[in-house]
C-alpha cells in the first residue's frame, strides 16, 4: 500500500475512533462553515459533517407535508399570470370557507399553509394600509373582506402553520401611473411602519432603513404580514418576474432584518433558509444533498439563484465551494394543472396515486413536500381536490402511522421513535434489526440526527434474512432527515441496514418499517396516427430496482383495464380494454380493476383524427424539427421554428372541413424553448389568404408546460388552419409546437 494510502486510512480511523468518543462532532456544527484555501478535499468533508439546519429550519423540515394556496385575480380570470391592470371588481369572492381549506388540509396530514397573499399582479388579499389595488377594492365583502384573516382564523382553529408567500414582482406597481416599482425613487432613510392616519399598529415597534419607494411598500407589507395575522412560520419568495422596470432591485437584507424581528420562528423560502427544488412538477432528485457549496457567504447574499442542476452537494460539488451551507429544498408542486383553479372540466386534478408518490419521494428523498390546492371562484376547494387530500392523509396513516418495527430488537436509540435520541456508527457500520414475529413490509424508513449531526450517509442497502440468507431487498444514497425506501415486499423477521459510504461517522435516529397496501395501477392513455388506443400502466418513477425486478409489475399483477368514451366514469362493469379500439373524438376514461378494487381514473380527450392532416407550411424550421412533427401524435416531437423572424406559424390541411370549437397545444417539455405564450389562430378558404379567428394566451408555460386548451368563442367551420406565434414565453425568438389539436 503507498504511504499516501496508510497515512490517509490512519487518519481516517483517528477519526473513527475519536467519533465514537466524542460523540462524533470533530468540529463545532453551524448552518454555514467556511472553506479556507488551506482545506484539503477530506477536510472539506469533515467541514460538511458538521453543517447543521438552523432551529428554525429544523422545524420546518419536521412538517414535512404543507400547503400552498395560490388565489387571486387569477382565479376568476383563468389566467396563470395576471397583467396587474385586472379590475378589483372582478374579485367576485361570494362564499368563502377558509374552514373547509383547512379540514381538507388537515386530512391530508399537512402541517401548514403558505398562502399568496399578493402574487405577480400585485392585488393584495388581506386589508393593506398602502394600495388601493385589492380585497378593498372589491365586491368581496363590500371591500370590507380579508382573505389572510379568514385563513388565519381557520388556521388557528384546526392546529395549521400559517407562511405568506409576498411576490417582489408586482405588476400592478409596474403599470400603473403612480406605481412604485421601478420609479427610480432616491434611497433614502425610511422608517417603517409608514404610519396612515386612522390605521394606527397594535405593534408598536418600528424599523429605520435605507430604501427606495418599492423596497418601502415591500417593507411596510412585510410589517403588516408579519404583525397582524398571527405567527407566520415561513415568508416565501419567488423568484419569477413577467416583467422588470426601471432597473428595480431588492433591499433583500433588509426584508431579512425585518422578518427576523417579527416572525423570528419563520424560515424563508427562496432565500438562505429554503430553496427551490428546481422544477414545478413533483420532480425528486435521487440523491437530494442539504449541504450546498456557495461562492458567498449565503448569510450576506442579497440574491439566490436557482439549483437546478442534478448534482447539487456531491463531494465534487462541495470541493468547489467557498461556503458550505444547509439549506433544504421544497419540492412544490399543484394538484391541479396550474397554479390557480380554472375549471373543472378541463383543468385535470393530479390522482391519489400520484400525489401519495410525490410524497413518498419528496418527504422520503430529504425534502419537504410543497402541495398547492387552488380555491374555485366559490372560495372553498373543488370537491375532487378534498377527495384526493383525504385519500393521500389516509394512505400516509394507514402506511405510516403503524410502524412494523414497533417491539423489534435492536438499538433502542433508534428504534424508539425520539428524534432526540440516535446511535452513531463508528467503525461497524451495519445495523440488525429482529422482530418477535416475522413482518411482512415493503418499506423503511431511515433518518439521521441532522440537527446535532448534520447528513453524513451517502449510500447504503437493506437486506432481509429470506431463505437462511440476507437478501438485499432495497439500496440507495443519502438519507439526511428523511429517506423513504420502497420495495417489493418480504415477510422476514430479521432485517440489516448497511451503510456503504458515508462523510465521516453517521448518527442514526430513527428505523421504522411499513406495509403499504398496492392499489390498482395508473394508467396512461395514448393513441397512433390510426387512431389505434393504447392504455398502459404509468411507470412509477421509483428510484431503485431491486435485483433488476419489475416493482410495478410484481405489485400490480392481476389487474384488467376498463374504459367509457363518454366522458362518464368507468366502473368495474365497463368495457373491457383489449387491442384494437380505435378513438377520435372522444372523452376516454380508463381505470384498472384489481381484486374487485378500482384504481384511479386515467381521462384524455382526443380530437379529430390526424390521419389525413396535413402541414402545408410552416415559416421555417430546424433541422429535424419539421413540421409535421406538430401533428404526429408523439409529443416527444417537436416543430420548431428557425429564430429569425418575429412571428412564426404552421398551417395545417385537416383534409376536409370541420367545425371546429377549440383546440389544444401541447409544448415540447425537453428544454424551455419556443414555449407560445400568446398567439393568433387563423383560417383560410383556399389555404392561400388568411383571415384572424381569434387570439389565444397562455401564461406560466416554461414552468408549467402541461396541454393548454383554448376554447373558440363561437364555433368556426374550416378545413385550413394556421397557428401563429406572437410572444414566446422567456424572451426567446423560436417557436415550438409538439402536439395541435382540433375539438368538434
Ligand atoms: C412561479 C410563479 O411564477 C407561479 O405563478 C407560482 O407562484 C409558482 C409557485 O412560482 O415562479
Amino acid at each position: 500500500m503507498p504511504f499516501k494510502k496508510i497515512l490517509f486510512y490512519t487518519f481516517i480511523s483517528l477519526i473513527i475512533i475519536s467519533c465514537t468518543t466524542s460523540n462524533g462532532q470533530l468540529m463545532r456544527t453551524a448552518s454555514t462553515i467556511v472553506i479556507n484555501d488551506t482545506d484539503t478535499k477530506d477536510s472539506i468533508l469533515l467541514k460538511a459533517a458538521h453543517v447543521v439546519p438552523t432551529p428554525n429550519q429544523y422545524e420546518a423540515l419536521k412538517n414535512e407535508f404543507i400547503a400552498f394556496i395560490h388565489f387571486g385575480p387569477n382565479t376568476f380570470t383563468r389566467m396563470e399570470w395576471g397583467n396587474g391592470m385586472e379590475d378589483p371588481k372582478l374579485f367576485n369572492l361570494q362564499n368563502l370557507d377558509t374552514d373547509q381549506w383547512c379540514k381538507a388540509m388537515k386530512s391530508a396530514g399537512m402541517k401548514m399553509v403558505i398562502f399568496t397573499a399578493k402574487h405577480h399582479d400585485g392585488f393584495v388579499l388581506w386589508q393593506s394600509r398602502y394600495t388601493k389595488h385589492g380585497v378593498m377594492s372589491s365586491p368581496f365583502k363590500n371591500g370590507k373582506g380579508d382573505v389572510l384573516k379568514e385563513l388565519s382564523e381557520s388556521c388557528k382553529k384546526y392546529g395549521l402553520k400559517l407562511g405568506v408567500y409576498l411576490s417582489p414582482a408586482d405588476l400592478y406597481q409596474i403599470e400603473n401611473k403612480e406605481g412604485l416599482y421601478g420609479n427610480l425613487s432616491k434611497y433614502s432613510e425610511r422608517t417603517i411602519p409608514r404610519p396612515v392616519e386612522g390605521r394606527p399598529f397594535k405593534n408598536k415597534s418600528t424599523f429605520t432603513f435605507r430604501v427606495d419607494d418599492y423596497n418601502e411598500y415591500f417593507l411596510n407589507q412585510l410589517f403588516e404580514l408579519l404583525t397582524e395575522y398571527g405567527e407566520i412560520d415561513e415568508v416565501w419568495f419567488d423568484g419569477a418576474h413577467p416583467k422588470r422596470k426601471g432597473g428595480q432591485t431588492y433591499n433583500y437584507l433588509a426584508w431579512k432584518e425585518l422578518i427576523s424581528a417579527l416572525a423570528p420562528k419563520a424560515v424563508i423560502f427562496g432565500k438562505q433558509d429554503i430553496r427551490w427544488c428546481g422544477n414545478e412538477s413533483g420532480g425528486t432528485r435521487d440523491t437530494e444533498w442539504n449541504v450546498i457549496p456557495y461562492q458567498d457567504d449565503p448569510k450576506e447574499m442579497n440574491r439566490f439563484g436557482d439549483l437546478t442542476e442534478k448534482d447539487l452537494g456531491s463531494r465534487l460539488k462541495l470541493q468547489k465551494g467557498k461556503f458550505l451551507h444547509y439549506q433544504q429544498a421544497e419540492t412544490n408542486t399543484s394538484i391541479r394543472e396550474g397554479w390557480f383553479y380554472r375549471d373543472e372540466a378541463s383543468q385535470k386534478v393530479r390522482s391519489s396515486d400520484d400525489v401519495f408518490d410525490m410524497y413518498e419521494r419528496s418527504v422520503g428523498g430529504n425534502s419537504t413536500f410543497l402541495l398547492n390546492i387552488p380555491p374555485n371562484r366559490e372560495g372553498t376547494f373543488s370537491p375532487e381536490d378534498v377527495k384526493v387530500l383525504g385519500e393521500v392523509g389516509k394512505r400516509i396513516e394507514a402506511t405510516y402511522n403503524v410502524n412494523l418495527f414497533e417491539n423489534a430488537s435492536g438499538t433502542n436509540n433508534m428504534l424508539d421513535h425520539d428524534l432526540n435520541s440516535f446511535e452513531l456508527l463508528g467503525s461497524q457500520n451495519e445495523i440488525f434489526i429482529n422482530t418477535k414475529q416475522p413482518v411482512t413490509i415493503n418499506r423503511i424508513v431511515i433518518q439521521e440526527a441532522i440537527a446535532t449531526h448534520s447528513e453524513r450517509i451517502e449510500k447504503h442497502a437493506v437486506d432481509a434474512w429470506l431463505d437462511n440468507a440476507w437478501k438485499e431487498i432495497a439500496t440507495a444514497t443519502n438519507v439526511g432527515y428523511k429517506r423513504i425506501l420502497r420495495f417489493s415486499e418480504v415477510t422476514s423477521n430479521k432485517f440489516r441496514i448497511r451503510v456503504l459510504e458515508s462523510r465521516f461517522a453517521p448518527a442514526i435516529s430513527n428505523i421504522t418499517a411499513h406495509y403499504y397496501k398496492t392499489r390498482p395501477p395508473q394508467l396512461s392513455i395514448t393513441r397512433n396516427l390510426e387512431g389505434d388506443l393504447k392504455i398502459t400502466p404509468k411507470k412509477h418513477d421509483f428510484g431503485w430496482k431491486p435485483h433488476g425486478e419489475d416493482i410495478a409489475g410484481n405489485l400490480n399483477s392481476g389487474y384488467e383495464i376498463r374504459y367509457t368514451k363518454d366522458g362518464s366514469d368507468p366502473t368495474k362493469s365497463s368495457k373491457l380494454y383489449s387491442d384494437s379500439v380505435i378513438v377520435e373524438s372522444v372523452e376516454l376514461k380508463a381505470v384498472a380493476v384489481d381484486k374487485g378494487k378500482l384504481g384511479s381514473i386515467a381521462s384524455k380527450v382526443f380530437g379529430i383524427l390526424k390521419k389525413d392532416w396535413k402541414v402545408m407550411t410552416s415559416d421555417s424550421n430546424k433541422p429535424k424539427h419539421q413540421g409535421e412533427k406538430a401533428i404526429d401524435e408523439n409529443p416527444e416531437s417537436y416543430w420548431q421554428s428557425s429564430e429569425k423572424e418575429k412571428t412564426h406559424f404552421v398551417d395545417i390541411d385537416l383534409g376536409k372541413a370541420y367545425n371546429l370549437n377549440g383546440f389544444s397545444y401541447t409544448p415540447q417539455v425537453r428544454n424551455s424553448e419556443g414555449m407560445i405564450e400568446e398567439g393568433l389562430v387563423k383560417m383560410s378558404v383556399d389555404g392561400e389568404t388568411w383571415k384572424v379567428v381569434e387570439g389565444f394566451k397562455f401564461g406560466n408555460l416554461i414552468n408549467d408546460p402541461v396541454v393548454r386548451m383554448h376554447y373558440f368563442k363561437s364555433t368556426i367551420s374550416t378545413r385550413y388552419v394556421r397557428i401563429e406565434s406572437k410572444i414566446i414565453a422567456g424572451g426567446k425568438k423560436s417557436a415550438t409546437i409538439a402536439e395541435i389539436d382540433f375539438f368538434e
